[in-house]
């Protein structure tokens, strides 16, 4: 087995970027899941946002469905077909609470948001603010994995206005967002099609994001 060379980077206070810290079987094992979560009877979607815009992935969510009208979580999709979210794999609930451990955070992951970005996809600068109050107080981290093309990822800060940093999200990073990071603006500007690990055989990027609601 091959061990990664992850190293550990604090971007800005509470945000630590975990270079390589999945090896290329979790990544698989990791890619494997997500494909089948993307064709599964309550698979993926394009979500249509306010003002009747479609954003530039696939969404599913994990153990509760984020609403991409109402900007608010709920347990069914509302804003699609109205099944249930399907349920977060105990498994994944653990590789997030195992991450976030690395830098010193807690978390207890209810939800996870799964992303896919073809070669045109991106992200909009946003702050990701819908969970319960009690947890953007507490500074409980969002824990981002990220799975295939490099994403050229946009770090701001607590303002729309503020400088904006670009990092490139490869496949096996991990990025934890918490503390006082927790409600700094970040983006996807692009994917850098073609760049994902060749054993992966995954055009495009998966993006898992771990939340406590
Ligand atoms: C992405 N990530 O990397 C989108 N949000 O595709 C996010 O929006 C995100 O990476 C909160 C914390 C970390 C993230
Ligand atoms: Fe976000």
């Amino acid at each position: 087995m091959l061990f990664p060379r992850h190293s550990i980077d604090e971007i800005a206070s509470g945000a630590f970027l975990l270079a390589g810290w999945l090896t290329i079987d979790e990544q698989r094992q990791l890619v494997d899941r997500c494909r089948a979560l993307q064709s599964a009877e309550a698979g993926m979607y394009r979500p249509t946002v306010r003002g009747g815009g479609k954003m530039r992935l696939d969404m599913l969510c994990l153990g509760r469905h984020w609403n991409a009208l109402t900007y608010r979580y709920e347990d069914t999709r509302a804003d699609f077909d109205g099944r249930p979210a399907p349920p977060l794999p105990d498994d994944w609930r653990a590789l997030a609470a195992r991450a976030a451990a690395a830098v010193g955070f807690a978390i207890d992951a209810d939800v996870c948001i799964v992303n896919y970005y073809g070669d045109d996809g991106r992200l909009g600068l946003h702050q990701d603010k819908d969970e319960r109050p009690e947890t953007l107080a507490a500074g409980i981290p969002v824990v981002s994995v990220s799975l295939g093309d490099t994403a050229r990822f946009q770090l701001g800060g607590l303002k729309r206005r503020d400088p904006i940093e670009t990092l490139g999200l490869e496949s096996g990073d991990v990025f934890v967002f918490g503390g006082p990071a927790r409600l700094r603006y970040h983006g996807v500007a692009r994917i850098l099609p073609g760049t994902a690990p060749a054993s992966l055989a995954l055009s495009g990027r998966f993006n898992l994001t771990f939340r406590q609601y």
